[in-house]
């Protein structure tokens, strides 16, 4: 199923909960330090990089373009996380690591909405991510766990 957006197309699931993916962007392979984006609504506010998958777009390729669109990255895709369901806003998100290999110094979202990015140790970026609880799960699965506090 898809419904028509602005600019992009939105797609659904069997279920109906719409399709997202996004990726933990990691400074090295070590997954210590984390790259988070500020929401588009709170600019004070600090979110992991993703968006809707796009019809006929394969799940890794619309993670990677949302972290190039909205962090500004390029890097090498590594496993999947899993797929992590937002009961409340009827959504599903795929989930990858990421490992970055360049920072690009002007994209998409930046220039757009004056998107900022910023790198996090693990468990600050747990700190910054508690008003999106969802998101907060994503860290639970990676190799050094985040400290709950
Ligand atoms: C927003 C909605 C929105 C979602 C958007 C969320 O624009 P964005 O990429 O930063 O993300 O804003 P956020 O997470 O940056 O604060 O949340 P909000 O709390 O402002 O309503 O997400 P949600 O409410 O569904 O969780 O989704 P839609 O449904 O309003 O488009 O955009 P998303 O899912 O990242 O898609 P995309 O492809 O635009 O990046
Ligand atoms: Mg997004």
């Amino acid at each position: 199923m898809v419904k028509e957006k602005p600019d992009s197309i939105r797609t659904y699931d069997q279920d109906g909960y719409r399709r997202r993916a996004a990726c933990l962007c990691f400074k090295d392979s070590s997954e210590q330090e984390i790259l988070l984006v500020t929401s588009s609504r709170y600019r004070d506010r600090w979110v992991v990089p993703g968006g809707g998958i796009e019809p006929e777009e394969e799940t890794k390729i619309a993670a990677s373009r949302e972290a190039r669109e909205e962090a500004g990255v390029l890097g090498q895709l590594g496993r999947h996380l899993g797929n992590f369901e937002n009961e409340d806003k009827k959504h599903r998100t795929s989930v990858f690591t990421f490992v970055v290999t360049d920072l690009l110094d002007e994209w998409e979202d930046s220039k757009s909405m004056g998107r900022k990015r910023e790198w996090f140790p693990l468990c600050e970026a747990r700190e910054r991510l508690l008003h999106k609880p969802v998101q907060v799960t994503y860290l639970e699965l990676l190799k050094d766990r985040p400290l709950v506090t």
